[in-house]
C-alpha cells in the first residue's frame, strides 16, 4: 500500500527525475551503462554517508500548516491576531485554513513515508493545549496530537515536538506577553503538562523556535540589510519596543526554556531528551587556517551571548553587559541557574552564515568582511548562500559548549516554484542548495561532530509568516486552492538521500 502509493506519487516524473526515484524500473539505456559507472557512484556515496542511525527529517510548525483556526475548543494565539489586523500579511493572507493539515494529518504523514523521512518535526499550539494559556487544559486540543503521535509511529516515523513556535496564547499578550516574567512560568507549566501526556510516544521535545526571531523581530522589528539593500521585518505581536525592554524580554525567553527544560524533567517520562532549537548566528572563517576558525568562533559565542551562550554557560558574556550597560536585563543568579538547565541536546537552525570573518589583531579578535554585492543568494534576499555555516554550526557548538547531541533544526529554502505543462516541479535550485549544505554537514560528522539527525525547512509549502503563501519553502508543492499535494523534484533527491543515508 505504501510502496504503491509512493510509486504512484514519483512516477509521474520524467526524465532524470524518474531515474532517480526509480528502484526497481530502470531504464533499459541505463542497464546498459557499464558497471564500472555504477561501482564509482557506489563508492562517492559511500564515502559520504552519515552515520548510522541518523535522522532524516523534515519540519513544520502548528500555525503555518494546521488551519482549524477556532477549532474544538482552541484560543486564539498573537499569530491569529497579527493576521487578522489588515496590512499585516503579505495579500492578506492568513493561516485560518492553511494546509488544512489539522484535518488531513493522515494523509501528510503518507507524503512523508514517501519521503523517505524517519523523523518529523513538528510544533504544538499552546493556545490549542491551554486556550487561555493557563489554568484549563482543553482536552480535543491535545488529542489532535495524540493522534499525530500515533500515525507517526505506526509509519515509523519518530516525532520530534516543538512546544513554542511562535503562537503564544492571545490571553496571555493580554496579560503583557513575554514582558511579563509570569509568561515565562506559564510556558513552563504548560511544558510539563504536554511531556506528561505524550513522552511515552515522543522522546524529544524542542523548547523553543528561534528566541532571536520571534523576540528581537515580534518586539522591536529591524531593518535587515541584503546584498543589494535592506528590507523591514517584522513578526507578531509587532510590538516596538525599547532596546531595555527587549533585553528583558529576551531574559525572559530564556528563563521559559530552562522552566520549560525542568518541568519536563519532572513531568515526562525517564528516558525524554530536551533542547532547544535556535536559529544560530555562526560566523564562519573565510579561510580555513587556526587564527581565522578561532577568530569566527569566538565572534559566534558573542553574537549569540544573550540566547545559546546564556542557556549553554550560565551567564551572560561580559561583553554583552557592558553593551547593554544601563538596558542590561534585571536577572537573578537563580535565574542563571535555571536557565543554564543541562539539556540532552543543542538544537540549531542553520540557513545562511551572518558573516565571513577572519582574524584582526584590533580588538575583539576578529572582522566581518562584508559580503560581495554579487555574493549569490536564494529566492529570499536574506537568504544568502553559505553552506559552510552548517559545517561550522555544529562544529563550534560542539567545541565551545561540549554538546552530547545537535540537531539541525531547520535548513531550506524557498524558490520561485511552478508546476510545468507536465505536471511536475523542477526544483533544481533547492537540489543544488540542499546537497552543498549536506555536503558540510556531512563533513562535520566525518570529522566527530555528533549531530544526529537533519530536518528539511519544510515537509510542505505553507504560511511563511508575514511573506504570506508567497514564500514556498516545502519539498511537496501545496496547491493552496484545492489542496493538492505534489512532490516536488526535490523530493525525489532527499528520499535518495534519505534511503542512502548519504550526500547524492
Ligand atoms: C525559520 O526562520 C522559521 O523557524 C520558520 O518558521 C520559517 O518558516 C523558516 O525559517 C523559513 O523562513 O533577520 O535577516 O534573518 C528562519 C530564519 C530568521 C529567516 C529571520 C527570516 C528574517 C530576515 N529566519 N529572517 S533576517
Amino acid at each position: 500500500m505504501r510502496s504503491s502509493f509512493s510509486r504512484r506519487q514519483f512516477s509521474k516524473l520524467s526524465g532524470s527525475a524518474a531515474l532517480l526515484a526509480s528502484t526497481s524500473a530502470v531504464p533499459a539505456f541505463a542497464q546498459a551503462t557499464s558497471a564500472t559507472i555504477s561501482e564509482t557512484v557506489r563508492q562517492k556515496t559511500d564515502a559520504r554517508t552519515f552515520p548510522r542511525g541518523f535522522f532524516w527529517g523534515t519540519a513544520t510548525a502548528a500555525y503555518q500548516i494546521e488551519g482549524a483556526w477556532n477549532e474544538d475548543g482552541k484560543g486564539p494565539s498573537i499569530w491569529d491576531t497579527y493576521t487578522h489586523t489588515p496590512g499585516k500579511i503579505k495579500n492578506g493572507d492568513t493561516g485560518d485554513v492553511a494546509n488544512d493539515h489539522y484535518h488531513r494529518y493522515k494523509e501528510d504523514v503518507k507524503l512523508m513515508t514517501d519521503l523517505g523521512a524517519n523523523a518529523y518535526r513538528f510544533s504544538i499550539s499552546w493556545p490549542r493545549i491551554f486556550p487561555q494559556g493557563t489554568g484549563q487544559p482543553n482536552a480535543k486540543g491535545l488529542d489532535f496530537y495524540n493522534r499525530l503521535a500515533d500515525e507517526l509511529k505506526a509509519a515509523g516515523i519518530e516525532p520530534f515536538a516543538t512546544l513554542y513556535h511562535w503562537d503564544l496564547p492571545q490571553a496571555l499578550q493580554d496579560k503583557g506577553g513575554w514582558q511579563s516574567r509570569d509568561t515565562a512560568k506559564a510556558f513552563g507549566d504548560y511544558a510539563g503538562y504536554v511531556a506528561e501526556k505524550l513522552s511515552d510516544r515522543v522522546h524529544h521535545f524542542f523548547t523553543i523556535n528561534e528566541f532571536r526571531s520571534f523576540v528581537d523581530m515580534g518586539h522591536h522589528g529591524k531593518e535587515v540589510t541584503v546584498p543589494g539593500g535592506t528590507i523591514a521585518i517584522a513578526l507578531a505581536p509587532g510590538l516596538k519596543l525599547a532596546p531595555g525592554q527587549l533585553n528583558q524580554i529576551r531574559h525572559h525567553a530564556v528563563l521559559a526554556h530552562g522552566m520549560a527544560v525542568q518541568a519536563i524533567r519532572a513531568k515526562g517520562k525517564a528516558g525524554t531528551n530536551v533542547g532547544p532549537a535556535e536559529v544560530i548566528e555562526v560566523s564562519v572563517p573565510l579561510i580555513e587556517a587556526p587564527e581565522h576558525i578561532n577568530a569566527a568562533r569566538s565572534a559566534t559565542r558573542e553574537a549569540n551571548a544573550p540566547f545559546l551562550t546564556v542557556m549553554l554557560e550560565g551567564k551572560y558574556t561580559d561583553a554583552y553587559l557592558k553593551q547593554a550597560g544601563a538596558d542590561a536585563p534585571k536577572f537573578t543568579d537563580e535565574d542563571l541557574k535555571i536557565i543554564s538547565s543541562p539539556l540532552d541536546f543543542v538544537g540549531i537552525n542553520v540557513y545562511r552564515p551572518i558573516a565571513y570573518v577572519l582574524a584582526s589583531d584590533q580588538a575583539p579578535g576578529w572582522r566581518e568582511i562584508p559580503f560581495a554585492k554579487a555574493h549569490p543568494k536564494m529566492f529570499n534576499s536574506w537568504l544568502t548562500l553559505g553552506p559552510e555555516a552548517i559545517y561550522w554550526a555544529p562544529k563550534f557548538v560542539h567545541s565551545l559548549w561540549g554538546a552530547k547531541e545537535i540537531f539541525i533544526t531547520e535548513n531550506g529554502c524557498a524558490s520561485d516554484d511552478v508546476v510545468v505543462a507536465d505536471g511536475n516541479i523542477y526544483d533544481t535550485d533547492r537540489i543544488v542548495f540542499l546537497r552543498a549544505y549536506l555536503t558540510q554537514l556531512q563533513r562535520a560528522t566525518a570529522d566527530g561532530v555528533p549531530v544526529k539527525g537533519y530536518f528539511q525547512w519544510s515537509t510542505m509549502d505553507n504560511f511563511e509568516w508575514i511573506n504570506g503563501y508567497g514564500d514556498r519553502f516545502g519539498l511537496v508543492h501545496v496547491d493552496f486552492r484545492t489542496q493538492k499535494r505534489t512532490p516536488k523534484l526535490s523530493a525525489a533527491w532527499f528520499r535518495e538521500a534519505a534511503k542512502r543515508n548519504a550526500v547524492v
